[in-house]
């Protein structure tokens, strides 16, 4: 089964953590990761907007002998990827018109994913505005699709569709002030087949809580749980998120 048919037979919504291996250090990722898996998150993904890529495949060497919820890269650039992940989300950043990230990146990177026989889930990502500007907005040097703009989200997302595209991923960007709002997520579900994630700014269980409300198959968090004693808060955003799946 690849991690595609995996992720696609998860009970939805289903609850994935970001854990950015340049903020964190090994130990205490390994302890948020092994909590997640206890807890019932469903994936780890491994991301930043840099990604320095310093000891990353031993970094997930190591996650590997802890936990066995897969381990998805989801690459700030496609510059750095490691070769022993379970997954990598094939990112092409379709709300921007930066040439570098819509194709040149993933054409960098194609020989050695080949190279490798890794496993890709092709992903179209699709940055909102928040408000304020986050750092994947200033290192893609993209413009973010305003947050009051559903039906501009929606054509994207139409159009990573028909481009034969397996993912959305619908960002504000980590650390974000504000989440993606709940309109475009309904707007983007109602419209589109194609599985979503929402991610960016979910900084509490009834945030997750309302985002699956609105439609998103996949939550996703991160600067929240960067903090001490994250594991309160991690159980209580899984129970937020998975509560909604007996909801109906
Ligand atoms: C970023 O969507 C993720 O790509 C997570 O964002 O760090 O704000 O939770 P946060």
């Amino acid at each position: 089964m690849t991690v595609y048919e995996k992720i696609l037979a998860m009970p939805k919504p289903a609850y994935f953590v970001l854990i950015d291996p340049d903020k964190t250090e090994i130990k205490d990722s390994i302890k948020l990761a092994v909590t997640a898996e206890e807890t019932g998150v469903d994936a780890i993904l491994i991301g930043s907007s840099i990604l320095l890529n310093k000891g990353l495949e031993e970094f997930i060497e190591e996650l590997k002998k802890n936990v066995t919820i897969p381990i998805i890269v989801f690459p700030g650039l496609l510059n750095s990827i490691p070769l022993n992940a379970d997954s990598i989300l094939f990112l092409s950043m379709i709300s921007s018109r930066n040439p570098q990230l819509l194709i040149g990146e993933q054409v960098r990177a194609a020989p050695l994913i080949k190279r490798f026989s890794l496993d890709t889930i092709s992903t179209a990502y699709i940055l909102i505005s928040s408000g304020s500007i986050t750092s994947v907005q200033y290192i893609s040097n993209s413009l973010p699709i305003p947050a009051d703009k559903p039906d501009i989200v929606v054509a994207h997302c139409l159009a990573a569709e028909y481009l034969g595209m397996k993912m959305i991923y619908l960002e504000t960007g980590s650390g974000a002030s504000d989440s993606v709002p709940d309109a475009i997520i309904k707007s983007a579900k109602k419209n589109c087949q194609l599985p979503i994630i929402v991610g960016g700014g979910i900084t509490s269980p009834e945030i997750a809580y309302q985002k699956a409300k609105a439609g998103a198959d996949i939550i996703v968090t991160g600067t929240i749980l960067e903090q001490n004693n994250n594991t309160k808060m991690l159980r209580s955003i899984t129970e937020s998120v998975h509560s909604f799946r007996n909801e109906f």
